[in-house]
């Protein structure tokens, strides 16, 4: 009898083993970072959530650098966060710099073009050398030859450089970067910004090499207006796909061709029909179900608002505005993958810890202590653990004792 009970209650521990397990999943934050387009402060922002629950702000570039800011997602730095990319938009030194995605400290800062070009850096993130680390991966804007470059992002190195499309086409080249080949290696994608005669032309160059292995229209042949592109896995195959949105001037069309065989897989309007301010997109799995989402930005003409589309169908997720809603400018964003956290006392810093758990963690518990306003302060909001839920909405003696018992480094 007493047998039978043991293994009754070891069963029922097993099960909340699994559904904590579960939740812990779940509780990763995977992140937004923004940049504003032309006409304020070049200020970036984080945001946790498909419903913009704000992490950083901090300004990328001198407060005078207000031609925009261009914005990725990156791994570079040994901590458990994702690593943030900006670059300069037009009228100022086109400068690239880095910086650590839990803290927004400065990890790097480079002229991707030399300091005397000042027209604008697109950015990227993408590991072509296979070392598990992020290279910043650069293009040129309007006025300048399409010149991609990729460097790396500790050091500045120069590790590709090739034009993307005719030295003569001056239209700009934005960036992305995804494993297409399906190596394991990042590829640099490319797509013509606008320019008279410009086409939605998009191209894969391969990340070992810079050789290219794709090149098609993303739209009809006649769009001169330009294109943005993004990448990630949005079905879930295990390859990433090649998204594309369209510039100002055409409907926010954002559509998704397969990595494997360029088959279209999602095609879409990000926002209303009769926006025409241009889409600029990331891709990130917002929602954890395994396929990455499409992040769109609107351009200029709107509210700053972004949006988050199912990869699943496009489906919206959740949308919020990254700057005051007054300001029209457009935004660029990006996506920032964070690894998995599974220790649920490591709550600090927002949104997903250090993997320590130590004084911060502490503290977090402390100066959100009472019952739970928001899902952002109920971080610390960790015990008691039952099956199917986290915390019990009070942040308390019990979430203070749950840091302390399980102080150091998370398993
Ligand atoms: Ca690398
Ligand atoms: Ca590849
Ligand atoms: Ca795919
Ligand atoms: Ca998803």
């Amino acid at each position: 009898m007493s047998f039978n009970a043991r293994t009754t209650c070891e069963i029922q521990l097993a099960a909340a083993v699994s559904a904590i397990a579960a939740l812990a999943v779940h509780a990763s934050a995977q992140s937004i970072v923004t940049g504003p387009g032309a006409g304020v402060q070049p200020m970036l922002r984080t945001f946790s959530s498909p419903t913009g629950i704000p992490h950083l702000n901090f300004l990328a570039f001198g407060a005078g650098a207000t031609g925009g800011v261009r914005v990725a997602g990156a791994h570079i730095s040994a901590s458990l966060c994702g690593d943030l990319i900006s670059g300069t938009g037009p009228g100022t030194t086109g400068m690239v710099k880095v910086f650590n995605g839990s803290n927004g400290s400065l990890l790097n800062s480079f002229y991707a073009y030399g300091p005397s070009y000042i027209g604008g850096v697109y950015v990227a993130a993408g590991d072509v050398t296979g070392d598990g680390i992020s290279e910043v991966i650069t293009g040129t804007d309007v006025g300048a030859a399409p010149h991609v470059k990729a460097f790396s992002a500790a050091n500045s190195s120069e590790i590709r450089s090739f034009f993307a499309y005719s030295p003569g086409f001056t239209g700009g080249v934005r960036v992305a970067s995804g494993d297409i080949t399906g190596d394991g290696i990042d590829d640099i994608i490319t797509g013509c910004g606008p320019a008279t005669g410009s086409t939605p032309h998009v191209k894969v160059f391969d990340g070992v090499n810079g050789v290219e292995v794709r090149s098609f229209l993303a739209f009809g042949s006649g769009w001169p207006g330009g294109i943005f592109v993004a990448s990630g896995d949005i079905n879930g195959d295990g390859r990433d796909d090649i998204i594309v949105s369209a510039d100002a001037g055409a409907t926010p069309a954002v559509v998704a061709f397969s990595g494997v065989n360029d088959a279209v897989l999602l095609n879409t309007f990000a926002f209303e029909s009769n926006f025409s301010g241009g889409v600029r997109i990331a891709a990130q799995d917002m929602n954890n179900d395994g396929k990455d989402d499409i992040i769109a930005a609107r351009g200029p003409g709107g509210e700053p608002e972004v949006r988050i589309l199912s990869g699943a169908g496009g489906a919206a997720l959740g949308s919020f505005n990254a700057e005051i809603d007054s300001f029209t400018g457009g935004c660029y964003v990006g996506g920032v993958r964070y690894p998995l956290n599974t220790c649920h006392q490591d709550i600090a810093p927002l949104p997903n810890g250090d993997s320590l758990i130590n004084v911060n963690d502490l503290l977090m518990v402390i100066t959100n202590w009472g019952p739970c306003p928001n899902p952002q302060s109920c971080r610390a909001d960790i015990a008691p653990l039952s099956p199917g839920q986290v915390g019990d909405d009070t942040v308390d003696v019990n979430d203070l004792l749950m840091i302390v018992t399980s102080w150091g480094a998370c398993p």
